[in-house]
């Protein structure tokens, strides 16, 4: 079990967007099955809750069309950019967009953004982590926000990854362990 804390606690839901979620143009496998924990978990009320969410312009350096890895996915104010519907957002006290500008990739919700010190501002000490994706920016986020000086939890049935070569999601599960991350399962939250 694992005690959650509202005085010091925050969630962060990481871009849990229709392109990342089957059916979108960057579908993560079984994406959308961290929605269930995440709502489960926003609408105990107990920790502030916020989402990151990827906000591309329509020429984003990381889109294939610009040299880039990936295909056009989370262009700012279309549908693929959107949370997923079965997300329960109107629980979200705080969205964080990110890389908005042409030029800058940013997987972290810290890169770029004024997450540290609203999360400062706020008394926050302790971030509880999920969404997608497992091996980009749920990693990225999690290792900034150590490196922020936060103590991190990893939600461990609340995230899925891209995979893009095998074992992708199993190193960068390490590498957060490794980086002082913890991780619990939702239902492990009392
Ligand atoms: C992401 C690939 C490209 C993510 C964002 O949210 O993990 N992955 N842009
Ligand atoms: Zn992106």
């Amino acid at each position: 079990m694992y005690r959650l804390d509202p005085r010091r606690d925050a969630v962060i839901v990481v871009d849990v967007q229709n392109d990342f979620c089957p059916g979108g143009a960057l579908p993560i496998p079984e994406g959308d099955r961290v929605i269930p924990p995440l709502n489960a978990l926003v609408r105990r009320g107990t920790c502030l809750n916020i989402a990151t969410r990827d906000w591309h312009p329509r020429d984003h350096c990381s889109f294939t069309n610009q040299g880039g890895i990936w295909p056009v996915h989370c262009v700012a104010e279309t549908w693929g950019a959107e949370f997923h519907p079965a997300l329960d957002h109107s629980r979200l006290q705080l969205i964080v967009s990110k890389a908005t500008t042409p030029n800058q990739e940013a997987y972290s919700g810290f890169q770029g953004t004024s997450l540290a010190t609203l999360l400062r501002e706020r008394g926050v000490e302790r971030l509880l982590i999920g969404g997608l994706a497992t091996d980009y920016c749920v990693k990225a986020t999690a290792l900034d926000a150590r490196q922020a000086g936060f103590e991190v939890v990893v939600l461990e049935d609340a995230i899925r990854g891209v995979e893009v070569n095998h074992g992708d999601c199993a190193r960068a599960i390490e590498e957060m362990r490794r980086a002082g991350c913890i991780s619990f399962r939702t239902d492990q939250l009392v």
